[in-house]
C-alpha cells in the first residue's frame, strides 16, 4: 500500500513538473511587436468596430501564461489593464489587444479570446508598456501615424512604420 502511494505521488510530482514545463510565466519573452494608433480598415473586433491595437508575440519554446501581466500607454500607471487568469500566449504566437474604453476578456464561439484593454493609443503618438508589478519589461515608443500604417518591430530589433501591417502573424515589410 505504502508502495502505491509513493508511486502515486511520484507520478503526481512528475505531472505537475511537465505542466509547469509546458506553461511558464517567463514574462520576460513577451514582447510587443506592432502597433496601430489609427486603424481605419486594417482590423475590426467580432462587433465589427475598428480599434487600435497592439500585437504582442511569444518569442519563447514555451507556452506562457499571461496572468498577473501588465499593459499600459504609459509608465506612470502601469496597471491600467492586468491580463486575468487563464489566459495563455501559446509558444512562438501572437496575440492582438484592442485598445478601447472598456475592459473585456471575451471568449468567442471560435475558442480565441478577444481581449480589449481600456485604453486607446493617440495617433499622435504614445508609449506602449508591458510590466510584471512595477518592473518594465519591454516598451516601445512611436510618434505621429497615419491611418492603417502600423509600427513594427524588424528582424534587426528596430522599429519602422510598416505600409503591410499583419495583425495577428510575423511582419512584413515590402
Ligand atoms: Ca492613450
Ligand atoms: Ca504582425
Amino acid at each position: 500500500m505504502k508502495k502505491l502511494t509513493a508511486a502515486l505521488l511520484c507520478a503526481a510530482l512528475l505531472l505537475s513538473a511537465v505542466s509547469a514545463l509546458a506553461v511558464t510565466r517567463d514574462f520576460g519573452k513577451i514582447k510587443i511587436n506592432e502597433v496601430m494608433a489609427s486603424n481605419g480598415n486594417t482590423l475590426r473586433d467580432s462587433k465589427g468596430k475598428s480599434c487600435d491595437w497592439i500585437e504582442l508575440k511569444n518569442t519563447s519554446d514555451d507556452d506562457i501564461d499571461l496572468s498577473g501581466l501588465n499593459l499600459s500607454d504609459g509608465k506612470k500607471n502601469l496597471t491600467k489593464f492586468t491580463f486575468p487568469e487563464g489566459v495563455v500566449l501559446a509558444k512562438d504566437a501572437y496575440m492582438i489587444i484592442f485598445c478601447t474604453d472598456y475592459e473585456s476578456v471575451e471568449t468567442l464561439a471560435d475558442g480565441t479570446v478577444e481581449i480589449h484593454v481600456p485604453f486607446k493609443l493617440s495617433a499622435d503618438g504614445e508609449k506602449v508598456v508591458i510590466a510584471f508589478q512595477d518592473v518594465i519589461l519591454d516598451m516601445v515608443r512611436f510618434d505621429a501615424q497615419q491611418k492603417d500604417v502600423s509600427y513594427a518591430l524588424k528582424d534587426d530589433g528596430t522599429w519602422a512604420f510598416c505600409n503591410t501591417p499583419t495583425p495577428g502573424a510575423e511582419n512584413k515589410f515590402e
